[in-house]
């Protein structure tokens, strides 16, 4: 028996870069091409399949589409909601999917899949650390004596795990509240992949996400994908499939005491002197800057010379800040400046440098505007999907 480890899809996701918004239905369409052509079982989605809990009608299409070949060749596929696709109202597009019987939602029920008798239930992810909360009220007692103990048991939630968790400021759930007695437990939510065995518990993995969802998984996850796991004698062994649909270059310059006219130059430079052939070219900058400002760098100069050498697109972070204080500084000239000195004037400066990153990704999340025609509530879910991101939650 064998089936597919899947989360965190986001179906939907970089809605605002023409360059790169198939990609995340790409991925998912070689996840449905590899369980058709390996015979796979049934699938396993932990959360976050969608990008947001009301995605545009044609991601919708294409996920109906994509779920019916599934059921076409007899793939069960099986999701619980993430902390993108739930809404508190539990008006998650998986439940039309349930409905129209292309997917099950697990949430809270114990299922026995009909194929391999294997039985499977989960939790959905809810918002900011509120899944922690349902593992420590929720009594897992009614599905705990049901299950069949001889038959193999997975449990499927949207959380990451205290003891795993990658990130310190994360919220996250202490392995004790999770229920113990299954033989795999098919996580999500951190997009970083990773699979152990806890004693006392079982195989614990996270495939992460299937495609990169910003510029900092594309610059630091080199793989995205997911696992095949095969069970034989009710133990699992871990297979990992990668998705790459285009390869990363990333050029880092650290403007660290350097003009803009030097950063400018060493972006050329090196973007002269490499091949980008069909990759996705990362333009990275950080650093207190000598002189000038970071809008002085000419990045569509840069873009331009990069597309002559054929690089599929190109994304850039920038982060640099000017020594001096802004009392000293009087021609503002940028909305980064505006923002910066508004910042200044409500927070202290350490604390602007300790999370330049963060308040520029969140100001990045903020500022997407609405599109013609766009409704407001599909505009509001996308930007506090935008936050979400940014939050890293
Ligand atoms: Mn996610």
């Amino acid at each position: 028996m064998k089936f597919i480890h899947t989360s965190d899809v986001h179906l939907g996701t970089w809605n605002a870069h023409p360059d790169l918004r198939d990609f995340s239905l790409k991925a998912f369409e070689q996840l449905v091409n590899t369980a058709i052509n390996r015979q796979i079982d049934f699938i396993i989605i932990a959360g976050d399949f969608f990008d947001t809990s009301m995605p545009a009608v044609d991601i919708i299409r294409f996920a109906a589409a994509q779920l019916k070949r599934c059921k076409d060749a007899g793939i069960s596929v099986y999701a619980i909601a993430g902390s993108h696709d739930f809404s508190p109202t539990g008006k998650t597009m998986l439940s039309v999917f349930d409905s129209a019987g292309l997917l099950i939602n697990l949430h809270k029920k114990l299922i026995v899949d009909k194929k391999t008798q294997v039985q499977i239930t989960g939790i959905e992810g809810l918002r900011i650390g509120l899944d922690k909360k349902t593992f420590e009220e929720f009594d897992f007692s009614s599905i705990l004596e049901n299950i069949d103990k001889n038959k193999f048991k997975i449990f499927v939630m949207h959380t990451a795990i205290r003891e795993y968790c990658p990130i310190p400021m994360m919220e996250a759930t202490p392995i004790d509240t999770i229920p113990k007695g299954f033989d795999y437990y098919a996580t999500g939510h951190v997009h970083f992949i990773f699979d152990t065995f806890h004693e006392g518990w079982g195989q614990i993995a996270f495939p992460g996400s299937l495609f990169q969802v910003n510029f900092n998984e594309l610059e630091k996850h080199d793989k995205a994908g997911f696992y095949i796991v095969h069970v034989e004698n009710n133990k699992p062994t871990m297979e990992w499939v990668s998705v790459q649909l285009k390869k990363v270059f990333l050029v880092d310059i650290d403007g660290t005491d350097k003009s803009t006219t030097q950063i400018e130059s060493e972006f050329i430079e090196n973007i002269e002197n490499s091949n980008l052939e069909d990759k996705i070219v990362l333009l990275k900058t950080k650093g207190k800057l000598k002189s000038g400002k970071a809008s002085d760098i000419n990045f569509s100069l840069i873009t331009e010379k990069a597309i002559e050498k054929k690089a599929y697109c190109v994304k850039r972070s920038v982060h640099l800040t000017l020594e001096q204080t802004m009392e000293n500084k009087v021609d503002i000239t940028g909305m980064k400046d505006v923002e910066k000195e508004v910042l200044e004037k409500i927070i202290e400066k350490e604390s602007i440098e300790k999370y330049s990153e963060l308040i520029e990704q969140l100001l990045n999340a903020l500022k997407e505007e609405r599109l013609e025609n766009e409704k407001n509530n599909v505009y509001e879910e996308k930007i506090k999907s935008n936050v979400m991101k940014a939050l890293n939650i």
